[in-house]
């Protein structure tokens, strides 16, 4: 398949500007870019699509260029967006860029990023009107659908001024790094439009500059794409953790695993289909899933917080919590962590406290039938004593009642 079959193959065309793309992404190594509003410290899984399509063209042989919007970031994109954006200081909107351009130099290794609060920020306001605001007609500006909403219910001029500032950035990158093709979502179809208008006013209507977009990323049972009951799922490992990110993945339900192994892995169709394949014949088994959750876990954080990922999963399956590192026990605990004892205590108390024991005499019966262990060994003495001394990383302890009952208990 030819690089651009195969983006429509994987569902990632959504529309472009000029059917000459096409060829021009077979045959010729372009310039391209995208954009991030540094809206957040740090991107979520919604963005990551954006990402890999960026990193398709760079593997093909294209040149990316990241543009991180700490200039567009101050004045807010109203795309689609039924709000005013409230607006972020100056300080907020570079730190939080820092952040983006971390995730994004992981992600693509070798694409240069810029910052466009470098050209954005010298801009007076008299060169913005004469230079820039002649080339747009207001009535075109209004008919946008990215826009339509907004002039019905109230925009102000600052977010209305956006697609000027956007396609001004196209228009710079055209004329000062030769990139000839912006890509973005579907939302971004009217800004990036915008920009080839601006391109072909002030380079002339034969100025060869292309604009692509791919689909939103949907599912099958019509809720939004990117959220677990916790919220957000982030790239950002502290705000959302490896075994978390892994967990997001390894839920994907059966009706969207064709779409995202498409979209999102960079496995090739011989091996989708395979996979495919085998969610059919057993779908309990959960393979696709699985391959899917190790291809964007290691992607994003790397193989070694894939298989801490992965022993955290199998040892919650398994119930062995004992073979767990204190930092994967308080990954996968994050929100069950149900009992905390500050002094030292004795096990029969302990028991009762997180519920693995329903009476002292329930407790003592366990003990004697040998069902207790304590971080993996055996325990049957009335007047054990559970101690931080002893706890794994000093902070944890692992009861287990049986094969797969257990409590986390974290020492103060
Ligand atoms: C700024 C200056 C440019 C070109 C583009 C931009 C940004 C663009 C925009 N894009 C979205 C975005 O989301 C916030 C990320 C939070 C960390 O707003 N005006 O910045 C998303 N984009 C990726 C895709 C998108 C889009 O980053 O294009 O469609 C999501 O899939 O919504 O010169």
């Amino acid at each position: 398949m030819r690089f651009f079959e195969e983006l429509k193959w994987r569902g990632l065309v959504y529309d472009m500007t000029d059917p000459e793309l096409e060829k021009a992404l077979d045959e010729q190594r372009l310039t391209f870019y995208i954009g991030v509003d540094p809206t957040a410290d740090s991107m979520h899984v919604g963005h990551l699509l954006a990402l890999l399509v960026a990193k398709r063209l760079h593997l093909a042989g294209h040149y990316p260029i990241i543009v991180i919007g700490g200039g567009t970031g101050l004045i807010g994109d109203p795309s689609f967006k039924n709000q005013e954006r409230p607006l972020l200081s100056i300080a907020t909107s570079l730190a939080n860029a820092a952040g983006i351009k971390k995730q994004v130099d992981r992600l693509l290794p070798g694409a240069q990023t810029v910052n466009n609060y470098e050209w954005l920020s010298s801009l007076n306001a008299i060169e913005f009107l004469r230079d820039i605001g002649k080339n747009f007609n207001v009535t075109y500006m209004m008919s946008k659908d990215s826009v339509k909403s907004r002039i019905e219910n109230g925009i102000s001029f600052t977010e209305f001024s956006y697609q000027i500032i956007q396609a001004w950035d196209f228009e710079h990158l055209f004329a000062a790094n030769g990139c000839q093709l912006q890509i973005g979502g579907q939302d971004q179809w009217g800004n990036i439009t915008s920009g080839l208008e601006l391109i072909r006013k002030v380079h002339g209507s034969e100025a060869k500059a292309y604009g692509f977009t791919f689909p939103l990323v949907t599912k099958a049972d019509g809720t939004k794409f990117g959220k677990s009951e916790s919220g957000s799922v982030w790239l950002d490992p502290e705000q959302t953790s490896p075994y978390d990110f892994y967990q997001f993945w390894i839920n994907t339900a059966d009706d969207d695993m064709e779409m995202r192994l498409k979209q999102f892995t960079f496995l090739s169709p011989v091996e989708i289909q395979a996979l495919l394949d085998d969610m059919k014949k057993h779908p309990e088994q959960r393979n696709a899933q699985k391959a899917l959750a190790r291809e964007l876990t290691v992607l994003v954080h790397g193989e070694e917080a894939y298989r801490e990922a992965l022993h955290i999963t199998n040892a919650l399956f398994t119930g062995n919590l004992e073979e767990l590192t204190a930092e994967e026990i308080a990954m996968g605990f994050k929100d069950l962590m149900a009992t905390t004892i500050s002094a030292d205590a004795n096990i029969i108390d302990v028991l009762l406290q997180t519920g693995l024991a329903s009476s002292k005499r329930d407790a003592r019966e366990l003990l004697q039938s040998g069902a207790v262990s304590i971080n993996g060994e055996r325990v049957t003495d009335f007047d054990f004593v559970i101690r931080k001394s002893v706890a794994i990383g000093g902070m944890f302890t692992v009861l287990r009642k049986g094969k797969k009952k257990y409590s986390v208990i974290r020492h103060e």
